[in-house]
């Protein structure tokens, strides 16, 4: 996102978190060029002194605890974060601008993304899913993130604020996290390929997904804030693929039989499932002018070939990139 902005004229700044935050020092590498603020989504002090320092025309709300199996673990801290840091950063928001809770409406001119999801879509109730799909969501961040969906919405309806969400399908790169499926698979096969391992152990296989480029989906986000009138997207690719054939494609990028090498091990089986994801990306084609363009099979491939030539370097090259990202 910080790089699509930079590249588009943006004077961009990243809120961090913490005292040691190891992703800084790769951003930094990355892009010199994004300056760095201090503030916590669990801090509403933080929060109101960054949007006073910075003075931003635009705020995108990524940050979220993210890895749905984490969420059932820590439940309360994902509604913390997840769900309750979107009401901060609204409120920071709302406060910097002189916006009054008790009379409305009145925009300001800061402009609010925020990142929502397909997993509120969970137990889906129609496919493909629209902006008008119901949700019903399956696990605690899908609950988290329901909040902080209705909040924005909320928020416009209630201030005037230009405040959106773009309800986002899965999108992947090789910055990805490990521990995601599409990046833990294409990590598994360069390991492989490389005879650094012969076993990649997985969970469910038969779930399906809308897998798209992250990418393409931070360019959406940016169109999403430069509408006349703030609506919500549904932001996906429209074709959805098993686990099965994601983990069957990386692996014949490398020249493998995934057959040989996958075990299926409860231990990453969820206590309850979404079983089929799929967009339908309509009306952000036919508002905003999006349209995603690398399809499965390239991005698939993408990240096998980026691993493996991470791992060139040798097997423990991928730890070091692991804590970057
Ligand atoms: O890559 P995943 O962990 O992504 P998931 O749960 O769909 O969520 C991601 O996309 C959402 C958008 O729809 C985001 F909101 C969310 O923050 C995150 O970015 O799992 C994908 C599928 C699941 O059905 C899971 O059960 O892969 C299945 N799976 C099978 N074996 C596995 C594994 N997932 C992971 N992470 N690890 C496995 O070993």
């Amino acid at each position: 996102m910080a790089e699509h902005l930079v590249d588009l004229g943006y004077e961009v700044w990243g809120l961090v978190r913490g005292q040691a935050n190891p992703p800084v020092r790769h951003l930094r590498e990355l892009r010199g060029d994004v300056r760095l603020i201090r503030g916590d989504l669990l801090d509403q002090g933080s929060l109101i002194a960054a949007v006073e320092r910075v003075q931003p025309d635009e705020v995108y709300n990524l940050a979220a605890i993210s890895y749905v199996p984490m969420s059932w673990q820590q439940a309360e801290l994902t509604g913390e974060v997840t769900g309750l840091g979107v009401l901060r950063v609204l409120e920071a928001i709302r406060v910097c601008s002189g916006i009054s809770a008790s009379r409305s409406p009145g925009r300001g001119q800061i402009r609010f993304y925020q990142a929502s999801t397909s997993e509120m879509f969970g137990m889906v109730r129609e496919t493909p899913q629209t902006e008008q799909t119901p949700f019903h969501p399956r696990s605690p961040y899908g609950v988290a993130k329901v909040y902080g969906h209705f909040l924005t919405q909320n928020y416009r309806e209630s201030y005037g604020m230009y405040a959106v969400s773009g309800i986002m399908f899965n999108h992947e790169s090789p910055r990805r996290g490990t521990e995601f499926l599409p990046r833990k698979v294409s990590l598994g096969v360069a390991k492989i390929k490389l005879g650094y391992e012969r076993q990649l152990r997985l969970g469910n296989l038969t779930a399906s997904r809308d897998w798209g480029f992250a990418g393409d989906y931070v360019r959406a986000m940016q169109l999403m804030l430069a509408q006349d009138e703030p609506a919500d997207y549904v932001i996906g690719t429209g074709v959805t693929h098993t686990v099965e054939t994601l983990v069957d494609t990386a692996f014949s990028a490398a020249g493998l039989n995934w057959r040989d090498h996958v075990v299926t091990d409860a231990a990453f089986i969820r206590p309850a499932e979404v079983d089929r994801l799929c967009a339908d990306p309509s009306k952000a084609r036919d508002e905003l002018g999006w349209e995603p363009k690398i399809g499965f099979e390239e991005l698939v491939t993408m990240m096998v070939d980026a691993d493996l030539q991470l791992l060139a370097a040798g097997p423990h090259a991928s730890e070091e990139f692991a804590d970057a990202w």
